[in-house]
C-alpha cells in the first residue's frame, strides 16, 4: 500500500483517509464495546458551563471536567476503572509517531448535530515533547487552527472521517477548536454524529 501524503498547515500534520472503511467501521465496533464500560459524560467545567460534547476516555488515565476543574484521573467519573486502548490505535500510533513514547490515555469525543468544541492547547500532559495524535469518525467537521498564542489569524480545514491528525513539535501547543460538524456527511455512524479520539501520553 502506499503512504498516504501528509499535508501539513502551521506545523499540524493531516493523513487524510488514513483508515480505510473496513478500518473505520473496526474501530466503531471496539468502541461500542468500550463504552459499555466508560459509558459517554457530559463534562461540565469548573465555571458550570456544560461541554457540548460528550466525552469519555480509555488507557491508563482519563482526562476528566467537572466544578473542581480539569485534569487526568485513573477513573471514569462513575468510579470504574477506564477501559483498555484498543488494539488497533497502538498499532496506527507505533505508525504514525513512531519516534514517540507509547500513549497511556486516549480521550474519545462525541459531537452531535449542535456540538462544538471551543479554540483550546492541549497542555495537561506531563511531556509537552510528546505528541497528539488523533482520529475523526463519522460527520466532516471544521477544524480551525490558530497560533501557539489565543487570537491572531486562524485557518479552517474540514476533517473527515478516516483522516489521521499530528499535533506536535513546534505545532503541539498551536490553539484549535471544532467550529461545526456537519450533519448527515457520513455513513458510518447509523445514528449520525462524529467521534474523535485523540492519543496523549498524559504521564
Ligand atoms: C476534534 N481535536 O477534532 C478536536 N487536540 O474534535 C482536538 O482537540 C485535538 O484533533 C489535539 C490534537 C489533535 C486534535
Ligand atoms: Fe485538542
Amino acid at each position: 500500500m502506499e503512504p498516504t501524503p501528509a499535508l501539513t498547515i502551521r506545523g499540524v500534520v493531516l493523513y487524510r483517509d488514513r483508515l480505510d472503511t473496513a478500518a473505520q467501521a473496526a474501530l466503531v465496533a471496539s468502541l461500542r464495546e468500550l463504552v459499555q464500560v466508560a459509558p459517554f459524560f457530559r463534562p461540565v467545567t469548573a465555571r458550570g458551563q456544560q461541554m457540548s460534547v460528550r466525552m469519555t476516555s480509555a488507557g491508563a488515565v482519563g482526562w476528566v471536567s467537572d466544578r473542581a476543574g480539569y485534569r487526568y484521573q485513573e477513573r471514569h467519573p462513575a468510579g470504574q476503572a477506564w477501559p483498555d486502548i484498543p488494539e488497533s490505535l497502538l498499532a496506527l500510533w507505533k505508525q504514525v509517531v513512531p519516534e514517540a513514547r507509547p500513549p497511556d490515555s486516549c480521550l474519545i469525543n462525541f459531537y452531535d448535530a449542535g456540538a462544538r468544541m471551543g479554540m483550546h492547547q492541549d497542555r495537561d500532559e506531563a511531556d509537552l515533547e510528546q505528541p497528539v495524535m488523533s482520529v475523526s469518525l463519522g460527520d466532516d467537521a471544521l477544524f480551525r487552527i490558530g497560533n501557539l498564542t489565543r487570537g491572531g489569524r486562524t485557518e479552517s480545514i474540514w476533517l473527515n472521517s478516516g483522516d489521521v491528525l499530528v499535533m506536535g513539535g513546534a505545532a503541539r501547543l498551536v490553539y484549535h477548536g471544532i467550529d461545526r460538524v456537519r450533519p448527515g456527511s457520513s455513513s458510518l455512524l447509523p445514528q449520525g454524529g462524529r467521534l474523535n479520539l485523540t492519543l496523549r501520553v498524559a504521564r
